[in-house]
């Protein structure tokens, strides 16, 4: 029983698996920085999106994402999951389309975005 609670104490320390450094098939990004710092999207202002993102396959991928649509004007708030392949968007819909969103996420490279219906 002391051994079974060793176990979980490990298992829930160890921190997420990062798939960049062991992911030879990620022709985006040389496996840089893979750490994004947690962003509460819905605490943020402005209109709720979420995307559905092609091409990534490593956390420098979703580093990249996050970049490309952070700087983009207007919005205010970006997470970014490369293993769900989403990110999730505060946005002012009165400064920027969801078009622009879109475009600015294939300015980083090798990403296709599309609008996923549940913006919850
Ligand atoms: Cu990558």
């Amino acid at each position: 029983m002391f051994r079974t609670a060793l176990v979980i104490a490990a298992l829930a320390l160890s921190p997420p698996a990062l798939a960049c450094g062991t992911n030879s098939n990620c022709s985006h990004c040389a496996h840089g920085d893979t750490t994004t710092a947690a962003v509460d999207v819905d605490a943020a202002e402005g209109t709720k999106i979420n995307l559905a993102i092609t091409g990534m396959t490593c956390g420098a991928c979703s580093t990249k994402v996050t970049a490309a649509l952070s700087e983009t004007a207007g919005v205010n708030a970006v997470t970014v999951d490369h293993e769900t392949g989403r990110a999730r968007v505060a946005y002012d819909a009165s400064a920027l389309t969801v078009d622009a969103l879109i475009a600015a996420v294939a300015t980083a490279g090798g990403f296709e975005a599309s609008v996923l219906a549940d913006a919850s």
